[in-house]
């Protein structure tokens, strides 16, 4: 798959998931663009899966820690086969195996329950330990978000997985600099500012025995190098730091965290498709052309 064709899958994510969320007048929006992109990548190119086989042992496994944007992967697992795209319309619906937050026990194509933030890494480590132990090659990918590391616990599992030197593991930090609130200035209030979840990501994990790589989370081709520069890397777990940006792709929800999740009024979906097939035109040409 070209890195055009791959680039337009991440809008049709987000043209799923707008009309998802229109659809059930509630979800999380903000945090699912700026993985959207990088879910693409990975669901088309990066992951060994195969839809027919969910189950498969030696398939890779992906967590996607940061749970609140589950409607993402339901996109990205629906487009690549793992169940009718039509039940993405049953988003958050009572009785619906789409729920706000992932849930393993019901669909086809999760590995980890998730969406209390912060627990989704230790999973990785034991599921990267488990291949160790199976003698398998299977790679486990965690989605992290960057509000998320603010958890003790994402520190514990990294802590663990340099003891352990899970290079099998790979954790990929949207680095989207917006969690669900801000303050309504810079300077932040009372002293406190709260603009950015997290400084110096890179040092951090770093010090904490990990590989670091950086790149850019919306340019696909930089993300696929940066997949496949972690699989190469046989002695430390890998962290993937994506430089990425809230509500990508939308002009009037980029880096506004309002657009952390709320419902899309009819007009607002308008217009946000709108940009979106404006924004796929000159890719879809030259994918027709060559
Ligand atoms: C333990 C826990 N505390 C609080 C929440 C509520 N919550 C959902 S999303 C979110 C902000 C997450 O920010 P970030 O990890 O940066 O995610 P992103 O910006 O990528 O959506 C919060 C506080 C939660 N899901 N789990």
């Amino acid at each position: 798959m070209t890195v055009d064709e791959l680039q337009r899958l991440g809008n049709d994510i987000r043209r799923h998931v707008l009309r998802a969320v229109h659809h059930a007048g509630a979800g999380h929006i903000g945090g699912v663009f700026s993985a959207a992109d990088m879910l693409a990548a990975l669901y088309f190119s990066e992951l060994r899966i195969d839809p027919q086989r969910p189950h498969l042992e030696s398939r890779d496994r992906f967590i996607l820690s940061k749970g609140h944007c589950g409607i993402g992967l339901y996109a990205v697992l629906a487009m690549r086969g793992y169940f009718p795209v039509d039940e993405l319309f049953t988003f958050d619906a009572i009785d619906s195996r789409l729920q706000g937050h992932p849930d393993m026990t019901k669909l086809p194509g999760l590995d980890m329950s998730t969406g209390s933030l912060g627990q989704g890494l230790s999973p990785g480590v034991g599921m990267a330990l488990g291949a160790r132990f199976l003698h398998s090659d299977f790679q486990t990918w965690v989605m992290i978000g960057d509000g998320e590391t603010q958890e003790g616990q994402i520190w514990e599992a990294a802590f663990t997985a340099a003891r352990y030197q899970l290079a099998n593991l790979t954790a990929i930090l949207d680095w989207n600099h917006l969690q669900q609130f801000g303050w309504p200035t810079s300077q932040g209030y009372a002293g406190v500012a709260r603009r950015d979840p997290t400084e110096s990501p890179a040092q951090k994990w770093r010090a904490f025995g990990w590989n670091v790589i950086e790149c850019d989370g919306h340019d696909v081709a930089d993300f696929r190098r940066a997949c496949d520069r972690a699989r190469r890397t046989l002695d430390r777990p890998t962290l993937i730091l994506a430089r990425t940006i809230k509500g990508k792709g939308i002009s009037f929800m980029e880096n506004d965290y309002t657009w952390h999740s709320r419902p899309i009024s009819d007009e607002d979906l308008a217009a946000a498709l709108g940009e979106l097939d404006r924004a796929d035109e000159p890719q879809r040409t030259r994918v027709e052309r060559s």
